[in-house]
């Protein structure tokens, strides 16, 4: 055993991309165990691995620890990386919740039947320009320092960056009509952010070809992803 936390999961984003987001921003190093096939999936279950027969899994400190949820908080507090007091957590938490929402609505594009993509396309653009990134953007304002936690870096800014940088694939893969320029202007204080963000050192490495970061899924990881979860 190296003593890093090992991940387990599939080859690809899914959840546990904001885990190896929030691992690499605390500089944490990482092994991942990538579940092949159902069979791998079924061995972690039957080995009494996964508490709701899901992953994210993550082996940790001795733990084996599932709910992405719980992951990002468990890893926030072990590296301080979260709020330095109740209401910090509590601001935390709300952001937290929104982008899981998000994430979530943008995970079900998997599951969604072809008939019906395009309008979730539609939706999951007007979401994220209209209501998710303008709250995201509004904190900024009257912060000079475009973080949450004052002068510190929480695992909420980390997160927010990731959304950034969702979005900005996102509008390239699904042609969403914003341009780079209309992007700037109206989201300038998350636009620094990600500049800020991604000059620390342990950012800047993830965010290089070759980290373990993942590339956006495409049609054959999703149907690797859709036989290994029995998703139709
Ligand atoms: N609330 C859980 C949901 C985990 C989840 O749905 N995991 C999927 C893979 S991304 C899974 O294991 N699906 C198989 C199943 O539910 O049987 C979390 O946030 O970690």
């Amino acid at each position: 055993m190296s003593g890093k936390p090992v991940l387990h999961h599939f080859n690809g984003r899914g959840r546990v991309e904001c885990i190896r987001w929030l691992l690499a921003a605390a500089g944490v190093e990482f092994e991942e165990k990538f579940i092949e096939c159902p069979e791998d999936l079924e061995k972690l279950r039957k080995d009494g691995k996964l508490m709701f027969e899901q992953v994210p899994m993550v082996e940790i400190d001795g733990m084996t620890l599932v709910q992405t949820r719980a992951i990002l908080n468990y890893i926030a507090t072990k590296y301080d990386l979260d709020g330095k007091d109740v209401k910090e957590r509590a601001l935390i938490d709300m952001y937290a919740e929104g982008i899981a929402d998000l994430s979530e609505m943008m995970g079900q594009l998997v599951v969604t039947p072809p008939d019906q993509k395009e309008a979730k396309i539609a939706l999951i653009k007007d979401r994220t320009k209209n209501r998710y990134l303008p709250a995201f953007e509004k904190w900024v304002h009257g912060h000079s320092q475009n973080l949450i936690c004052g002068n510190r870096h929480a695992r909420i800014d980390v997160a927010r960056m990731q959304v950034v940088v969702f979005w900005e694939g996102f509008r390239f893969f699904w042609s969403v009509h914003m341009s780079s320029s209309e992007s700037q202007v109206l989201f300038s204080g998350l636009q620094a952010l990600k500049s800020r963000l991604s000059n620390l050192p342990n950012v800047k490495k993830f965010l290089q070809p070759g980290s373990q970061r993942k590339p956006p899924i495409d049609e054959k990881v999703l149907e690797k992803a859709k036989k290994i979860f029995k998703l139709s």
